[in-house]
């Protein structure tokens, strides 16, 4: 039996999910062996269990109480929620945090060769998916009448088969439709991966430690998407060095030793810095110019 006051924390065994999701759980700094195939992994470090699931059972255990949090993609929570009909009562769970992976959409698409115009042109098709009750409350909005089949998986071909006319799938790169000489024409939900919480009476020791997780997961994800950089910039161009770099807050400078015609720029950036601005940099006399990951950020 698993011991009540340590935090336990749903995500996917094996999926999509659940490289990013060990990687955000050991960057918060939570010692843990998720590398063997245990079901349970317990935290050296801090009262915390990882229980691994299929991402379809991880709301459920969320709403029902029996984990207090979960890693999960927002479209497998919301065809969740949906197909509970618990919108209009009340809601299981709380949205505590949209995390940077798992990022994609739920399209409709169908043959290369169709004329497809408008969701209007949809009267009374057959749609295949997996998230049959997303799609309902998307066309049912609209006044579209359809008909679902639904399938758990291999969607894609669906058409081909003479099952359906179109299907509502994932879509992340494309490759899959491509593959399947499908295209894409309508977006109806866009998604990322979430962690969400239990609700109900939670101690005081669990709250503090949910929020300590959540101010570290906020940093490991502005870290990622943030950039330490370094350049020696030519005087006569500062201005127009610092205009490249968007989301710059009070950059330091200092002289660069030997060269009283540059200075020297520390500064961390909001944003990546891609190719293409480092060229511009360098076309404006800067030099030695240096864009590092941050491991770790807290403001
Ligand atoms: O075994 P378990 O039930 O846990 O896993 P699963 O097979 O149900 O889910 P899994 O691991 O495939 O996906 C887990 C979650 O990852 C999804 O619920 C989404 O939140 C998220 N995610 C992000 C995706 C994709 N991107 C994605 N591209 N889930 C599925 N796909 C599939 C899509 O269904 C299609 O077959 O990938 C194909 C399309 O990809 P592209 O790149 O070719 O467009
Ligand atoms: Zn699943």
């Amino acid at each position: 039996m698993l011991k009540k006051n340590r935090l336990r924390i749903a995500m996917q065994k094996s999926g999509r999910l659940s490289y990013d999701s060990k990687k955000l759980l050991l960057n918060c700094g939570i010692k843990i062996d998720l590398d063997q195939k245990k079901l349970i992994s317990f935290s050296e470090n801090m009262p915390i269990d990882i229980i691994r699931v299929r991402d379809d059972d991880i709301p459920g255990l969320v709403m029902h109480q029996i984990v207090d949090l979960g890693i999960v993609g927002g479209n497998v929570l919301q065809e969740k929620i949906l197909s509970r009909d618990c919108t209009k009562s009340k809601k299981f769970y709380k949205l505590l945090l949209n995390l940077d992976f798992g990022i994609c959409r739920l399209s409709l698409a169908c043959h290369k060769s169709s004329e497809y115009e408008n969701l209007q042109s949809l009267k009374n098709f057959t749609i295949a998916t997996s998230y049959p009750f997303i799609l309902k409350k998307y066309l049912n909005k609209r006044n579209i009448n359809f008909k679902s089949f639904t399938l758990k998986g291999s969607v894609e071909i669906a058409p081909r088969l003479g099952l359906s006319d179109m299907i509502c799938d994932l879509v992340s790169t494309g490759a899959t439709l491509e593959e399947n000489n499908l295209k894409e024409v309508h977006v109806i939900y866009q998604s990322n991966a979430q962690i969400i919480s239990r609700k109900g009476e939670i101690s005081d020791l669990k709250k503090e430690l949910i929020h300590k997780l959540i101010t570290r997961i906020q940093g490991v994800i502005q870290a990622r998407e943030s950039k330490y950089i370094m350049l020696h910039a030519p005087i006569s161009k500062l201005n127009q060095v610092m205009s490249l770099l968007n989301g710059i807050e009070n950059p330091t400078i200092s002289k660069l030793v030997g060269n009283p015609k540059k200075v020297v720029l520390h500064m961390v950036s909001k944003e990546n810095i891609f190719w293409e601005t480092m060229e511009r940099l360098k076309k404006l006399g800067a030099t030695s110019i240096l864009v590092l990951p941050i491991e770790k950020m807290m403001e």
